[in-house]
């Protein structure tokens, strides 16, 4: 019998009005789990419930809020290999992935345990005689967390940590196709002591639930990550209201490989940059700019590299690359793939869609020689499809890599320590690598984006304290 998820309202585990299936996309023939469907007014509910839980909270000690974190981390590290397999199961990600991801969650709710302890303030002189003055960080009260379905239990703890360490309650809606993760995360939040009220979850579509927590005028702040077009909509609706906002969306990250750089690690930077994870991180490489004097040796050694990448089952011991997560991302990844093909941009290798033992959603890994006007070279696709540029110098590489409306990650490949430097002042993105891969970031630093990638404070380390706490300043005199 299938594993049931129920939603989490005001310390209750709650049925919802209709139930939705979680499936495997690697076996489609195997169902993770039925879960309920909140609707509107349950998630008015798990609000109501939030707000009224918000005073109990906000005033606990950081003690308690620390105790409660570093539980919810230490159960979750404990639980690698089996949160792990059912993350693995559930989104695609090999199993190797799926558990250090776990083990990220785990390590990021320790952190924000050791954060609720070192919520500072400053206490200045007063330009007045006689008068001092404080300022203090306060919770903002009810935060709503709307997640995507590419790191489920990553973005969730990364969102739902700082929001409890610094005193908020918290309404979490999870992508629908990963809902047995956020369950899973849920039950454990749900031990560890938090008085009623203070975390909920509640499934559904974004159109009901997530649309519900935007418009709402009890929730004080909204942290989403996801598309641009869901992003863009949520800032218009919180901006109405005045309501705090941390957006975080796509990117189209570079990765410049110039002509003094180690071709080697060069090349095994873009392949776990860009293919890794099935391309499905928000900061995957998906534009290789490479220098014309190693460009055909780059495009040659990737091509080799990918062309022996085995896709499969994304718990099978030996996969390298798993499952898409969907059948509508595959349509939308092979859809690119045609896109590119119309426009001129000459397909390397791969980009079909593949089958295996079983019915999965699989696809080869895609690599295209393309232009800059593309639009593969332009728009996020978020799969494992990535496209080399070519250009002329450091100069032009660097002017193409900033040619793009986002700006979240970006790499360079070299052993030129002024380029290096030039590079890391310029690039016109949130977070800058010097011959490591685009994508893997440690989880104690600020993590996020410029330009159409980002909006609001950083999210992660202890700069998430500018999103998740509110400043006061107080005057006193005596
Ligand atoms: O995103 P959505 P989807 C990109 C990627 C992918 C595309 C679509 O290109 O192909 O987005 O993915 C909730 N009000 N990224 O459909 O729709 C929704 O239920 C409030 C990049 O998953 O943006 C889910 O919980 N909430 C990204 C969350 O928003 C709404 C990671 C994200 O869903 C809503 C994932 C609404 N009106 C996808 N509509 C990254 N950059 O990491 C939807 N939601």
């Amino acid at each position: 019998m299938a594993q049931k998820f129920k939603n989490y309202i005001n310390g209750r585990w709650e049925n919802g009005v209709t139930t939705g299936a979680s499936e495997n996309p690697s076996d489609l023939a195997d169902m993770v789990g039925e879960y309920s469907r909140a609707d509107i007014k349950q998630t008015q509910e798990a609000i109501r419930a939030a707000a009224d839980a918000r005073g109990a909270w906000g005033g606990s000690t950081p003690q308690r809020r620390a105790d409660a974190l570093d539980q919810i981390g230490s159960e979750i590290i404990a639980r690698k290999n089996e949160l792990g397999e059912l993350l693995a199961r559930e989104e695609g990600k090999t199993l190797p992935e799926a558990v250090g991801e776990t083990v990220r969650a785990g390590n990021i709710f320790k952190f924000f345990a050791g954060e609720s302890l070192r919520i500072g303030g400053e206490r200045l002189a007063s330009v007045r005689p006689g008068v001092d003055v404080e300022v203090s960080r306060e919770p903002v009260g009810v935060v709503g967390i709307i997640a995507p379905w590419n790191f489920p239990l990553a973005i969730p703890a990364w969102k739902i940590a700082p929001a409890l360490a610094y005193g908020n309650t918290v309404v979490f809606k999870p992508a629908e196709l990963v809902t047995a993760c956020a369950w899973a995360l849920a039950e454990i939040i749900s031990r560890a002591g938090l008085p009623a009220g203070v975390f909920n979850l509640v499934m559904g579509s974004g159109r009901q639930v997530g649309q519900a927590l935007v418009d709402s005028a009890q929730v004080d702040a909204i942290s989403f990550t996801g598309s641009v077009a869901t992003g863009e909509q949520i800032l218009k609706a919180t901006a109405a209201r005045r309501a705090k906002v941390q957006l975080e969306m796509g990117g189209k990250n570079p990765l410049i490989v110039l002509n003094d750089a180690d071709m080697e690690q060069a090349v095994e930077c873009a392949v776990q940059g860009a293919y890794f994870s099935t391309g499905q991180r928000c900061t995957a490489s998906s534009r290789f700019i490479v220098e014309a004097g190693v460009h055909d040796a780059f495009v040659s050694r990737v091509r080799d590299r990918v062309k022996a990448l085995r896709v499969g089952h994304a718990l099978q011991r030996d996969t390298e690359i798993g499952p898409v997560v969907s059948s509508d991302q595959l349509a939308q990844n092979l859809s690119y793939v045609e896109i590119g093909r119309n426009e001129g941009a000459e397909l390397v290798w791969g980009g079909e869609a593949l089958t295996r033992d079983t019915r999965g959603h699989y696809m080869s890994p895609a690599l295209f020689l393309a232009q800059p006007q593309h639009r593969i070279a332009r728009e996020e696709i978020f799969g494992p499809v990535a496209c080399v540029l070519r250009a002329d110098d450091y100069e032009h590489a660097l002017s193409l890599a900033n040619d793009t409306p986002f700006g979240l990650c970006a790499g360079i490949c070299t052993t030129s320590l002024k380029r290096a430097t030039h590079f890391k002042r310029h690039i016109q993105a949130g977070m800058a690598m010097v011959n490591l891969p685009t994508a893997g970031v440690d989880y104690h630093v600020p993590f996020g984006g410029r330009k159409g990638s980002s909006h609001g404070p950083r999210e992660q380390g202890r700069y998430a304290a500018e999103f998740y706490t509110t400043v006061k300043t107080a005057y006193t005199f005596a």
